[in-house]
């Protein structure tokens, strides 16, 4: 297992369509091991591959108060939403910020698990806001771009010097262990 990178707003490349699955096997199957292990130790509630520069359609949750049971969708599709919920989201991909989005409150969602079989799953509340929020990573959307013109542009400017400020390096966040800074 390894931990990923994970990628920072306004990384182009979070911009990226992901492409469905051909087939679920081995890479795919270490891929998911990989995301789950990044979420755990960056105490996500989820993680789409595209925050970790893969750009097909996988993604993990784990809502779970002790962390304990990892969700795992593949190919995932929303056959039915209904309601309304606003909540105060965050993104691994926009560090400390948090600001409220408004999603569906109920959703049937289709997709393969990670031994490539087909489920189907009926979610609410939080469940169903995090797979509305992964979802839109595979499409390149971000929870910062339901928010007004005024907001984003400050945010983008924010993060822009912050960029600036700490580059990271393309290896950055794998391991804990840093190399002393003589
Ligand atoms: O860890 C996360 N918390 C969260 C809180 C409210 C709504 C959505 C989320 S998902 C986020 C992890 C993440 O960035 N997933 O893409
Ligand atoms: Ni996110």
């Amino acid at each position: 297992m390894a931990q990923l990178t994970i990628l920072h707003y306004p990384d182009p490349r979070l911009r990226i369509k992901a492409k469905p699955v051909r087939e679920v096997d081995e890479r795919i199957r270490s891929l998911v091991a990989d995301m789950l292990e990044t979420m755990y130790e960056e105490s996500g509630i989820g993680l789409a591959a595209t925050q970790v520069n893969v750009h097909e359609r996988v993604l993990v949750l784990d809502i779970s108060e002790d962390r304990d049971q990892p969700l795992c969708f593949i190919n995932p599709k929303i056959l039915h939403s209904e309601g309304e919920v606003s909540y105060e989201e965050g993104c691994l991909s926009v560090p400390d910020i948090f600001e409220t989005v408004s999603r569906a409150e109920f959703i049937r969602v289709a997709a393969l698990n990670e031994k490539g079989e087909h489920f189907e799953m009926d979610a609410e509340g939080l469940l169903a806001i995090c797979i509305q929020h992964e979802m839109d990573h595979l499409e390149g959307k971000l929870f910062v771009d339901y928010l007004s013109t005024l907001k984003r542009s400050r945010l983008k400017t924010k993060f822009r010097k912050k960029a600036k400020r700490a580059p990271v390096s393309r290896d950055a966040g794998r391991s804990r262990i840093s190399a002393p800074v003589i």
